[in-house]
């Protein structure tokens, strides 16, 4: 997988360690990405990172970009080598929601009949672990696609926000139901009816990330993070990535059953045969992802 930049859309504050790295990674045959950045990152280049990349309108999200943010995500997800990915934006904004400019003139008939940002949601469809990485802004949709991802790291500066209510309308894409079940109903609704950001502190005192760092080492310590999941069996890490999703639908009894019937389906793997012998053994683990 190479890295692909957009036009005159670069970022302002790149966090890679050199444009000449980048250069070298990059494979002709690797499609031109216009709004997303793709690249691989990690000690054995095997995190997959993309960065939304449309610092003039704050990384707001729309069909082309989500397009490539799905297309991205599916190379990567088919690409061998690699264990995880992570979604970022710059330091100002992760997103700042969907474009309202785009959206401004739609009608309910357009909304319906088109089934209107309906394949928003690819990166739900990935069973490597994404991890997002959010600087600055995650608001409405920008929030909605962090909540998408399995994990969340937050930089000092990040605000999250569901501001739907202020421009007349609500969250499309899971404001209502991720954050519920993130954060609990009061917590929540407060968010979805009065409009205000909370940021990264509470985010985490509320339990929507699981940590927050300064800003400049984010996406390193996402990546770090990616590397160290990539350390296991990939093919077991999709199943418990899998399991643990289930708990967010089903209910206890529901997902307790579907948890065992993983269970054993991992001792039907060769990593988990693997894994318990090197334990026996005294000894690091070869998995096969197999
Ligand atoms: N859309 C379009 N442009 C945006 C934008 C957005 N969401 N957010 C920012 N921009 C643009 C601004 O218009 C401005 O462009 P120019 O005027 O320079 O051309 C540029 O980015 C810089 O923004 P500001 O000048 O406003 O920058 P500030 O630092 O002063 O303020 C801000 C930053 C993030 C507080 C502010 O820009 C802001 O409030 N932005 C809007 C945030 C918002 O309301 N977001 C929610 C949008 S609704 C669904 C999927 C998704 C969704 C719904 C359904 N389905 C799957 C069905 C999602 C809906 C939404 O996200």
């Amino acid at each position: 997988m190479g890295f692909t930049g957009g036009k005159a859309d670069v970022l302002s504050t790149p966090s890679y360690t050199s444009w000449a790295s980048l250069a070298a990674r990059q494979m002709s045959s690797a499609p031109a990405f216009e709004h997303i950045l793709v690249e691989k990152r990690g000690e054995a280049d095997n995190v997959g990172l993309i960065t939304l990349n449309r610092p003039k309108a704050l990384n707001a999200l729309f069909d082309p970009l989500m397009e490539e943010v799905n297309q991205a995500m599916k190379q990567l997800e088919e690409d061998p080598s690699v264990a995880a990915i992570v979604l970022t934006g710059s330091e100002k904004a992760f997103a700042a929601g969907a474009d309202i400019k785009q959206m401004q003139n739609k009608h309910y008939v357009d909304c319906f009949g088109s089934n209107f940002l309906e394949h928003w949601n690819g990166v739900t469809k990935i069973k490597k672990p994404v991890i997002a990485a959010v600087n600055g802004y995650a608001l409405g949709g920008g929030c909605e696609l962090a909540m998408m991802c399995d994990i969340i790291l937050a930089g000092e500066k990040a605000k999250f926000g569901q501001p739907e209510i202020i421009i007349g309308t609500i969250p499309g894409a899971g404001g209502t139901q991720r954050l519920t079940r993130a954060i609990g109903k009061s917590r929540a609704m407060q968010m979805c009816l009065t409009g205000e950001m909370i940021t990264a502190q509470q985010a985490d005192a509320w339990g929507l990330v699981s940590s927050v760092h300064p800003p400049d080492q984010l996406v390193d310590e996402a990546i770090k993070l990616g590397e160290k999941i990539g350390k296991h069996s990939k093919l077991v890490v999709s199943m418990c990535k899998e399991a643990v999703n289930k708990s967010q639908e089903l209910s206890l009894n529901e997902g307790l059953h579907f948890e065992k019937r993983i269970f054993h389906g991992t001792f039907a793997t060769n990593d988990r045969k693997e894994g318990m012998t090197a334990f026996v053994e005294k000894r690091s683990p070869n998995f096969t992802d197999s």
